[in-house]
């Protein structure tokens, strides 16, 4: 199984961005990102990843700083002529706007850029072709601003918990699985850059994640490490998590 590691927040470099030493060899992904706006450092950084992601023929778990990168791994897999479905576990719903946000944070737009808003950001820039929102299964998203819970009222992305996720609930066709840790209750799990309350421990979210990595159908994942790399004392329980995530996709891609 090949682990590509994308050292990244955002368009921001994470050299510290830490993979455990595992059963599967590590490619990373280190690009000279353009002087210029974020949207052409993140499609340049995402081209990279589409190539790296194109290049596997077998699963690649992806581990980064952010969510905002499935973009480019769902590009990679349409280059290699697969159409991914999306499962996306996260405290978050991802789909907030440049219009609507408060915070501006890019990060909280990256389910929705992946179904289609505003394409001439990056999209196009890559070739990459929207996913449709029937074909979205968004896991948790407890955490919601208004403009989402709007968002998601209208639209036809589907909803689950976390412990409801199932084989029988996955999208149809294969799979893009994008795991925000910060899925995992922020009291369990230090140093998160959007800490959310009142969610499931980390033995609850390994077991859904092993329920869609049983489906057999699961092309790409993304571990989205999206805590600050330099907390004191954190480093165990990140690497913890991180490890036991690769530990069940080694297991299932065997
Ligand atoms: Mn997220």
């Amino acid at each position: 199984m090949p682990i590509i590691r994308v050292p990244y927040h955002l368009d921001e470099s994470l050299p510290d961005l830490h993979v455990p030493p595992s059963a599967g060899s590590v490619t990373d992904v280190n690009v000279e990102l353009p002087d210029a706006d974020v949207w052409s450092r993140l499609a340049a950084l995402y081209e990279a990843v589409a190539g790296a992601v194109e290049a596997e023929p077998s699963m690649p778990v992806v581990v980064s700083g952010d969510c905002t990168v499935s973009m480019g791994i769902a590009c990679g897999l349409q280059r290699a002529g697969r159409e991914p479905s999306i499962v996306w576990i996260d405290a978050h719903g991802d789909v907030q706007t440049l219009e609507t946000t408060t915070s501006g944070y890019l990060g909280g737009m990256a389910l929705r850029l992946l179904v289609g808003y505003r394409p001439e950001l990056i999209a196009e820039r890559l070739g990459f072709r929207a996913v449709p929102e029937e074909r979205v299964l968004l896991v948790d998203a407890r955490d919601l601003d208004p403009p989402e819970v709007e968002y998601l009222a209208a639209a036809a992305v589907r909803r689950s918990s976390v412990i409801d996720l199932s084989a029988e609930t996955l999208p149809d066709g294969p799979l893009l699985v994008n795991v925000d840790l910060d899925v995992v209750d922020s009291a369990l799990l230090p140093g998160l850059r959007y800490p959310a309350p009142d969610g499931p421990d980390v033995p609850t979210v390994l077991r859904a994640a092993r329920a869609v990595l049983d489906s057999g159908r699961v092309a790409a994942i993304n571990i989205a490490c999206t805590w600050h790399p330099d907390v004191n004392g954190t480093r165990g329980v990140h690497e913890q998590v991180v490890s036991s995530l690769l530990a069940d996709a080694v297991r299932r891609d065997r």
